[in-house]
């Protein structure tokens, strides 16, 4: 085994308990053995303080020190230093992980010089691993090009010998939380002439997906990041005369200005408040860099470091323009989002119109469809817009339907006092003074939602911010039962105006639930008179799917043995979700299976139904209004909560019927329905008692009364 010296491994933690155990096996998995670690609890709460004490009093080689209040990555790491007794220095982010070979690479290589450094990737996930090099290593050094060097801004992967630390006084800034590492790595390479850089030596940093509940540095609210790069930038160059580092510096900080200061100043009243700060770092920034950059820029700049703030922000509005026309004129859909911030945003709000939209316009239905039929049924004073995928030739009311995304959409969206939706509208659409948004969302959760979804497992790191911005849009929410009001809470971290009447899709289920109205609608919908009904509605897959946003549904259920039992008595609908692209092909099946997945209301459906088929979909939380049976066909539960999703109710305790996991034990069940009914009937009455209780056939009449002025 190499023994090249004692390496110490600092690393700063604040609240990083769902990461931390793996950047700790990380390093206990290091080929390269004579390590210590120095953890630095940055005051975290109790979850990760505790987990802290635990990994250190697990392993001698981990010392572990606590802050009494925060301080900061930069204090962190000072007094990690100052604590640490190896001859290598080496600092490591609490959410961060190594593969097995990086820290003996870089102490292989190290040899005389004062540090060296490895690559560093980005990763959304845990356990990118897997690279394991055996072969010659490539190192490259920075001599032909200086300026690069010092781009390494980051103290990341860096092996530094610490005796170089100490006689070059290297310390991190302590009053700013974001760049603290400027203030040492500045000095560290302007120092040596060479810095030696291996490829091999793998970091893997995380990009976090939860911005909102946990930030990183780098996600921290903007005016912190502004100021904070600022200050470092006065400090910095205020020290420095050498004219690469003084190069560097303003270089940073007119791209800092260009990449984060210009989107920043977009609402031009947030100029006021860092404009001083700006000014005095613009200042220092010497005309020769500046001459390097195109003439629009120039401008801005000159009007920005002439003090006259009045002049600065009327030169900021133009080029604002300038780039949003630029951008715009990319794609068709960028430049109708042009035209809806700059030119319809303008114009007057129609205080009468309501825009509503269902599934993404994908149908008429819904909670939006019933809150605009009884505005409509009550000759309201309204315009009503829907957008829609597909034009629908009989809607009642004749409202105006806009194509998803066409220019009319953006028009209406734009200038309609009301919004009425069920799902996310797309982020872009700004928000005006003024405008009302009902959000009345699409089902009581049985998934896992948004905050509540695990951190690490979620593909996409957009997910949460952007549900975040686009939520903190709503002004009214409906919610179905107590127990969806706290979810929402807390998954959408919602805290405006709860609508707590129940579901306006399901006041059908209370004005409808009659002999003569189910005939209307079995009559409409076209199915036979004299057979009963089973509904078959299963939720989607997330793993299931073609490509984003289009999801594939695997039939399981056997329809052939289905027909074979009950073709004399019943019929079954087919009822996918909405997610679903692929229809299933049931022609085989004529006269007993009908596929209504494009039918608009399911609410409906519900209705003449007798029986339920379902698994994880919200459905059985709307039907069990009706008090019919319900059937859980779950051939997949445990994937699904385990693996898929992660679920709010334990199922097998919870629901109001059996959970099925073959066709077998699905025909035997309906066979024996009536049995199957006096079973539940206790769990069903629980139940009951806990999700459908606020429902009474008017939460569309008290939602409207609730949001609409003139009403
Ligand atoms: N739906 C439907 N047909 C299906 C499944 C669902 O018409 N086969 C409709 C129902 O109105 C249901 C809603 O779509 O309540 C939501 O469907 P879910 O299967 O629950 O799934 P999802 O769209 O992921 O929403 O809080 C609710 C969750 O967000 C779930």
């Amino acid at each position: 085994m190499i023994n090249k010296g004692k390496i110490s491994v600092i690393i700063p933690v604040y609240n990083t308990a769902e990461f931390i155990e793996e950047c700790i096996d990380s390093l206990e998995n290091q080929t390269y053995k004579n390590i210590e670690i120095i953890l630095i609890n940055d005051n975290s709460d109790n979850d990760c303080t505790n987990l802290l004490e635990h990994i250190a009093s697990g392993n001698e080689n981990t010392k572990l020190f606590h802050f009494s209040e925060r301080k900061g990555v930069g204090a962190a790491r000072n007094f990690g230093i100052e604590k640490s007794t190896g001859e290598f220095i080496y600092f490591l982010d609490s959410d961060d992980y190594l593969p097995e070979k990086t820290l003996e690479i870089l102490i292989t290589h190290i040899k005389d010089n004062a540090l060296i450094k490895g690559s560093v990737r980005n990763t959304n996930f845990s356990n990118s691993m897997a690279i394991i090099f055996d072969g010659l290593f490539k190192v490259k050094h920075y001599t032909d090009n200086r300026y690069k060097l010092i781009e390494n801004r980051s103290a990341l992967n860096f092996l530094i010998r610490r005796d170089f630390i100490e006689d070059e006084g290297l310390v991190f800034s302590e009053e700013v939380e974001v760049f603290s590492d400027l203030s040492f790595m500045i000095p560290a390479l302007m120092k040596n002439e060479v810095i030696f850089y291996l490829k091999e030596a793998v970091y893997f940093r995380r990009k976090r997906n939860d911005p909102i509940s946990n930030p990183s540095l780098i996600q921290y609210e903007e005016t912190k990041v502004i100021r904070d790069f600022l200050f470092v930038f006065n400090q910095l160059r205020d020290k420095y005369d050498n004219l690469l580092v003084i190069e560097y510096l303003d270089k940073e900080l007119l791209n800092f200005y260009r990449k984060t200061i210009v989107p920043y100043f977009k609402e031009g009243e947030k100029i006021d408040e860092l404009y001083p700060n700006i000014l005095s770092s613009m200042k220092k920034v010497s005309n020769d860099t500046i001459g390097d950059y195109d003439w629009l820029f120039k401008k801005e700049l000159a009007a920005l470091r002439s003090g006259n703030v009045k002049k600065y922000k009327k030169i900021n509005n133009r080029h604002q323009f300038l780039r949003d026309i630029r951008d715009g004129l990319k794609t068709r859909r960028k430049f109708y989002i042009f035209l809806y911030r700059r030119v319809f945003m303008k114009l007057k709000m129609k205080e009468n119109v309501v825009f509503f939209e269902s599934f993404l316009a994908k149908s008429y239905s819904d909670n939006p469809k019933h809150i605009y039929e009884y505005m409509l049924n009550n000759n309201m004073n309204y315009k009503f817009v829907w957008s829609m995928r597909e034009k629908k030739d009989d809607m009642p009311g004749k409202p105006i339907q806009v194509e998803r995304f066409s220019l009319k959409y953006f028009y209406y969206l734009a200038t309609a006092k009301y919004w009425v939706s069920n799902s996310r509208m797309p982020k872009y659409l700004d928000k005006r003074p003024g405008n009302v948004y009902l959000q009345t969302w699409h089902g009581t959760p049985l998934k896992t939602l948004v905050f509540d979804i695990n951190d690490i497992h979620s593909a996409d790191p957009n997910y949460k911010p952007n549900f975040y911005e686009q939520s903190r849009r709503w002004d009214y929410l409906n919610s179905p039962n107590q127990y969806s009001s706290d979810i929402f809470r807390s998954a959408f971290k919602y805290e405006k105006e709860m609508l707590e009447f129940g579901y306006p899709r399901n006041d059908i289920l209370y004005n409808k639930n009659n002999a003569e109205d189910i005939m209307k609608l079995k009559k409409n919908i076209r199915v036979p008179l004299d057979k009963k009904i089973i509904l078959y509605a299963p939720t989607w897959r997330d793993d299931e799917f073609f490509s984003r946003g289009n999801y594939k549904f695997t039939l399981h259920l056997d329809l052939k043995k289905m027909q074979k039992e009950f073709g004399d008595e019943y019929i079954l609908l087919l009822r996918s979700h909405y997610h679903i692209a692929n229809q299933i092909d049931v022609s085989k099946y004529k006269g007993f299976v009908y596929d209504l997945s494009k039918y608009d209301d399911i609410a409906e459906l519900y209705l003449i139904s007798d029986m339920l088929i379902t698994d994880y979909s919200s459905v059985f939380f709307d039907y069990a209004h009706l008090r019919r049976p319900i059937l859980f066909y779950t051939y997949d539960l445990e994937k699904y909560r385990d693996q898929l999703r992660g679920m709010y109710l334990d199922m097998e305790e919870e629901v109001p019927g059996p959970l099925l996991m073959t066709t077998d034990e699905v025909v035997e069940t309906i066979k024996d329905v009536d049995n199957v009914i006096k079973e539940y009937e206790a769990k069903y009455e629980t139940f009951y008692n806990k999700f459908c209780l606020w429902d009474d056939g008017q939460a569309s009449k008290k939602t409207v009364e609730r949001v609409f002025e003139d009403s």
